[in-house]
């Protein structure tokens, strides 16, 4: 019988039981599972979480985490008490703009395949008695969301994983992570050194004193919010036993920033309505393991009474019954927050085999540990974790002052009803291109990404919107769908199609590849032929061991040895990264350097007279690449363009970046040239059908079905993914990123809404946009390989049903004869 990996899991709350069981379910039998605090009860975030799972989520991989908690927490009891009782959840609206949300909740809910629907507030009352019918307007209603007994389940899961081999030890403080030559050893504990092959620390908000040991960031805030418990209330008498303690849904009072369940005959109730209260570890409250108990943990700080005082008053108004009941209990109970909310889950770039697992709800807890488990059983996790990775963020994000500003923004904001586009506040003006001044001076609208100032259109464009020719005005759109957006964008991607634009594409992740190793390397990691001559560009897809995208790239070959991969972002930094070897060097150049795409079919007529070099079809060709002058600025010239269009991304370094705007500029006004922004960018993009990772397609998809089939040389040699692969074609697969195009020529949809094909779900919308050159909104959407061009579709919009064409695609230049001369 071969041996498995011994493993060390730093923490026996929700997150580590789950791991532990999930664990030995594969058949790891070496697992042991470590917690300073006493068993079960350990004093950690679970051992108070009031464990409402509302699976509804706009992330698909958070939903499909919660779904999964929900199936699996339903199968376990301790010797017959529950540990999910299944009373469903209710979301009420006081307002109008709430209520249209839970309409779009409705629509991620069929996305991702939850159960639910939007009802009156006659049904809101049936379901739920103790609300007040003059209070709502209506309410979202999920059967199959519920109460988890996360203390008890740790139960369970331990028992499930004991019975397997694991073991758990309680009151052992870790002390030390040890490792030799990059590679993790063992735990140094009070109770002595535990040896160990793979370390995961899902120690939640201590997270960030474990990854310490290693040198390791771990961006969460631990933030303290307010539970109380009320009394008897008199409506709730009779209702519940001791064993089933809650029958009514979950509530939640989101235009309140609360939440309430039932404990038998008294309302426990939840509020993020108070300021943010960020916790130092040093200020956590002394419990000794004997004195600890439900009510006395670390992890629960005394009740700040005066907080609390607005949500008793809304608590009353919702729920009228309250009126004659008290608040009896409360408390101030710790919970890892992050930059954008999500889980932190990945291995130490520095010490392999030393992985985390933190910031981690109970709703999702049972998810991520299937997830992790099969990262680290298999290599790979079936639900794509971008979202979810800790390397997702650039290293910006990662800094105290960020994590700490930017957590307590996501506590406040945590019920708000939030665009996909909208913007933070801040922190702000992190990171700037080179040609952030002149950005400025034409009116830029500037939407932030990783720390980056992005401008999505220029106001200085907008006197070109009157301008523009009947066939290109766009309609007006909803109110929802105008939000951070101008027509203005027209008139930017008019000019991009009809002279030439200059588009700001600094953010896009830079790295440069260098060493003897290189080619082999990039050969290995991606799906592309890469030994070609120098000044070849290859865009190209690196893929994990099951087949799935993990990025798609571009390969520009610089010199012999020498390559520069544009990347989508900090995930690919750290896989290449992680992968490469002596011979091998990878660095972000991102920063140091800058780029401007020139696109349009005057691209040549404004740069050729720039340059005594030859931006000739002939002598460069598509997606081939050049080191020349621009006016005297030494550029690389990169000829491929996201927007479809002819032209070249020009780059240069930093110093260099303004006046090579100010010359392109200058020299374009005869031409008609324009600043274009984001706006304009994505929807020339979507109309010409080239895919957006993360948006379009994740891991979740091979390159068949994402429609990328092109872009993998299958007898090129041995390649990452390959073989699960092998056997995929465009024929054989069973679903497809289908192009759609919205047949009323007006309702602009924005991402992630359900797709219904006869009536019925049928897959989601990934990006949309208005496309300006074809006069009619469009949208991309993974639909069953069935659905071939000329199917109707609907798309679920707020709870309408907007009707939609699937399309051949690319809708634009198909024979690519703007690109190509
Ligand atoms: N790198 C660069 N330099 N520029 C980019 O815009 C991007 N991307 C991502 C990440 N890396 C980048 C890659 N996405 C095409 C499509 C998608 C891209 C980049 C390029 C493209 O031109 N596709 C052609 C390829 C034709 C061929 O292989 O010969 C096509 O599909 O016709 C921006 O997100």
């Amino acid at each position: 019988m071969s041996t498995t990996p011994r493993v060390v899991i730093i923490g026996a709350g929700i997150v580590g039981a789950n791991l532990a069981d999930e664990l030995t379910a594969r058949g790891w039998t070496r697992i042991t599972v470590l917690d300073q605090g006493p068993l079960p009860l350990t004093g950690g975030s679970t051992s108070h979480a009031p464990g409402l799972v509302y699976q509804t989520n706009p992330s698909k991989t958070m939903t499909e985490f919660a779904t999964y908690t929900v199936n699996k927490l339903s199968s376990l009891d301790v010797d017959g008490a529950w540990c999910f009782n299944q009373v469903g959840g209710l979301e009420v609206a006081t307002t109008p703009e709430r209520l249209a949300d839970l309409h779009r909740k409705q629509g991620w809910a069929t996305s991702w395949g939850v159960p639910g629907e939007v009802v009156g507030p006659e049904e809101c009352v049936r379901l739920h008695p103790l609300l007040d019918p003059e209070q709502i307007l209506g309410g979202f209603h999920t059967p199959t969301d519920g109460l988890a007994k996360a203390a008890r389940a740790v139960v369970a899961l331990r028992r499930r994983a004991e019975s397997r081999g694991a073991e758990f030890h309680g009151s052992v403080r870790v002390t030390g992570i040890s490792h030799t030559g990059g590679r993790v050893t063992g735990v140094r504990t009070t109770a002595g050194d535990f040896p160990a092959d793979i370390v995961v620390s899902c120690a939640g908000f201590w997270g960030q004193a474990i990854g310490e040991m290693v040198g390791m960031r771990v961006p969460l805030l631990p933030l303290a919010h307010q539970y109380v418990r009320t009394g008897q209330v008199a409506d709730l008498v009779g209702r519940n036993d001791e064993l089933t303690e809650a029958g009514l849904p979950i509530l939640r009072h989101q235009d309140r920033d609360l939440y309430y369940r039932e404990h038998v005959d008294c309302l426990g109730i939840g509020s993020y309505a108070h300021r943010p209260m960020p916790v130092r570890l040093s200020d956590l409250p002394e419990v000794s393991d004997d004195d600890l108990t439900e009510a006395a943990m670390p992890s629960m700080l005394p009740f700040t009474e005066e907080d609390f005082a607005p949500s008793w008053e809304h608590s009353r108004q919702l729920l009228p019954s309250l009126r004659s009941a008290k608040i009896e209990t409360g408390f101030n109970g710790i919970f890892s927050f992050t930059p954008d909310g999500g889980p932190l889950i990945g291995e130490s770039p520095d010490v392999a085999g030393f992985w985390i697992a933190e910031a981690v709800w109970v709703t999702h807890s049972s998810g991520v540990a299937r997830s992790v488990a099969q990262l680290l059983v298999d290599g790979r996790s079936e639900i794509a974790l971008h979202g979810c990775d800790v390397h997702r963020f650039d290293e910006i994000e990662t800094t105290e002052a960020y994590v700490d500003e930017t957590a307590q923004r996501n506590f406040v904001e945590i019920y708000d009803v939030v665009h996909p586009l909208q913007p933070k506040l801040s922190p702000r003006d992190l990171r700037v291109s080179p040609f952030h001044a002149r950005q400025k001076e034409l009116g830029a609208f500037f939407l932030e990404a990783h720390g980056w100032e992005r401008p999505h259109w220029y106001e200085a464009n907008a006197h070109l919107v009157k301008d523009l020719p009947p066939e290109w005005q766009p309609p007006s759109r909803d109110a929802w769908s105008a939000m951070f957006h101008s027509p203005i964008a027209a008139a930017e991607a008019w000019r991009t199609r009809t002279a030439v634009a200059l588009y700001d594409m600094t953010p896009l992740k830079r790295l440069e590849v260098s060493g003897p190793g290189t080619l082999a390397f990039l050969d290995r990691l991606t799906t592309g032929k890469m030994d070609k001559s120098v000044g070849s560009v290859t865009y190209t897809l690196a893929l994990d061991e099951a087949g799935g995208i993990r990025s798609d790239l571009t390969v520009a070959r610089l010199g012999e040895d020498r390559f520069q991969v544009g990347a989508n972002g900090n995930l690919d930094l750290a896989y290449f990264r992680s992968e490469a070897g002596g011979d091998v060097q990878v660095r972000d150049i991102t920063g140091g350097t800058c780029c401007i795409g020139v696109w349009g079919p005057l691209a040549r007529d404004l740069v050729q007279p720039l340059s005594r070099d030859d931006f000739s079809h002939e002598a460069l060709k598509y997606f081939r690449c050049m080191p020349a002058h621009i006016a005297g600025i030494p550029v690389t010239a990169m000829r491929l363009s996201y927007v479809g269009e002819l032209g070249w991304e020009i780059y240069t370094s930093a110093e260099y970046g303004q006046r090579l705007w100010d010359v392109l500029f200058e020299a374009g006004r005869p031409l008609g040239v324009v600043a274009a922004g984001r706006a304009a960018f994505n929807s020339l993009r979507l109309e010409k059908g080239y895919r957006s990772w993360g948006a379009d397609m994740t891991t979740e998809h091979n390159p068949y079905e994402a429609g990328l089939g092109f872009a993998v040389r299958k007898q090129k040699g041995d390649f990452v993914g390959r073989d699960a692969i092998a056997g995929v074609t465009d024929e054989t697969v069973t679903r497809r990123l289908s192009c759609l195009t919205i047949d009323d020529g007006r309702s602009v949809v924005l991402g992630s809404e359900p797709v219904f094909l006869d009536g019925d779900p049928a897959g989601y919308v990934t990006s949309a946009a208005f496309a300006h050159t074809l006069g009619v909104p469009i949208a991309y959407a993974w639909l069953p390989a069935g659905a071939t061009p000329g199917t109707a579709v609907e798309i679920g919009y707020f709870g309408r049903r907007v009707r939609a064409t699937v399309a051949a695609e690319p809708l634009v230049d198909p024979e690519m004869l703007r690109i190509r001369r």
